[in-house]
């Protein structure tokens, strides 16, 4: 937990930049806890069959994500329903459950960045890039620039309802691994939003693809972070992450909370609507 004044601060560089890092947040028996459940979680979605070349291919053909609640689960998209309430789901675990609470380590300062007293669990997941082995490795565990919000550009999905992603580095993340690398949003007035300001941007496509290397180096901010360290950014900040060109495997937890419940047009849910404890 961080104090009032910390999170008037982080609250401050959240509004400037579109996303705060909290350096060594969580402590190592939480980073173990998530490590521990995210390879539950990579059993559950890839299976086990094969050696571990075959399931870091089957981890590579669901875009390098492994989801913690089971997309379309009967109960899934219910308000009242969260998917990491004690004993509901046997992927979860406690330790990790705990974190985004209301008061939880995580949740605490969502709710705070977010500002918004009815904040959801949006979406859960763990973004994990198998090590360098060929060029199709390479190329699956690149993330070019995006806003994690885009989706929503086609008009039939999604509010303009903020959202919030929480990255947790279970590595010790580098260049190297593919860390995150950040584009802060241009200096704005004081009273802006996050989408006046994420709109003063340059054009995507104007910004160098993580995998053209040297050519990025330039363009905004590379985290090069330890395990247990967060970033919090909003869903219109601009940002990717390289290859991993190591030869382990780049681990990283990503709750996402939102700012009320996100539906379609037709009023249905996009992912989850979970309330939080
Ligand atoms: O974990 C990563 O390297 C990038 C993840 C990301 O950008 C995303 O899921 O939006």
């Amino acid at each position: 937990m961080v104090t009032d004044e910390v999170l008037r601060e982080l609250c401050e560089r959240f509004k400037t930049n579109g996303y705060v890092v909290v350096e060594d947040y969580l402590d190592d028996y939480v980073v173990r806890a998530c490590l521990n459940e995210f390879e539950t979680v990579l059993r559950a979605r890839v299976g086990n069959e094969g050696d571990e070349d075959a399931r870091f291919g089957r981890l590579e053909a669901l875009g390098c994500v492994a989801q913690v609640n089971a997309p379309r689960e009967a109960d899934a998209y219910d308000a009242n329903v969260n998917h990491r309430a004690r004993g509901r789901s046997s992927v979860c675990d406690a330790i990790v459950s705990e974190t985004l609470t209301r008061k939880g380590a995580i949740g605490s300062i969502a709710i705070a960045l977010l500002g918004h007293d009815d904040t959801r669990l949006f979406n859960d997941q763990y973004v994990a890039k198998p090590p360098a082995r060929a060029d199709s490795a390479l190329r699956a565990s690149c993330f070019e620039w995006h806003r994690d919000s885009q989706w929503c550009d086609d008009g039939e999905d999604g509010s303009n309802v903020p959202y919030l992603s929480c990255w947790v580095a279970l590595d010790d993340v580098s260049e190297e691994n593919g860390t995150l690398r950040m584009l802060p949003y241009p200096p704005a007035a004081s009273e802006a939003t996050h989408r006046e300001r994420a709109s003063a941007y340059p054009p995507m496509s104007d910004l160098p693809s993580p995998m053209s290397g040297d050519a990025c180096e330039d363009c905004g901010r590379l985290l090069t972070i330890r395990a247990g360290s967060v970033v919090f950014f909003s869903d219109v900040v601009f940002h990717c992450s390289g290859p991993n060109l190591s030869e382990s495997i780049r681990r990283a937890w990503m709750p996402q909370f939102s700012a009320g419940p996100i539906v379609r047009a037709d009023g249905s849910p996009v992912s989850l609507v979970a309330r939080i404890e």
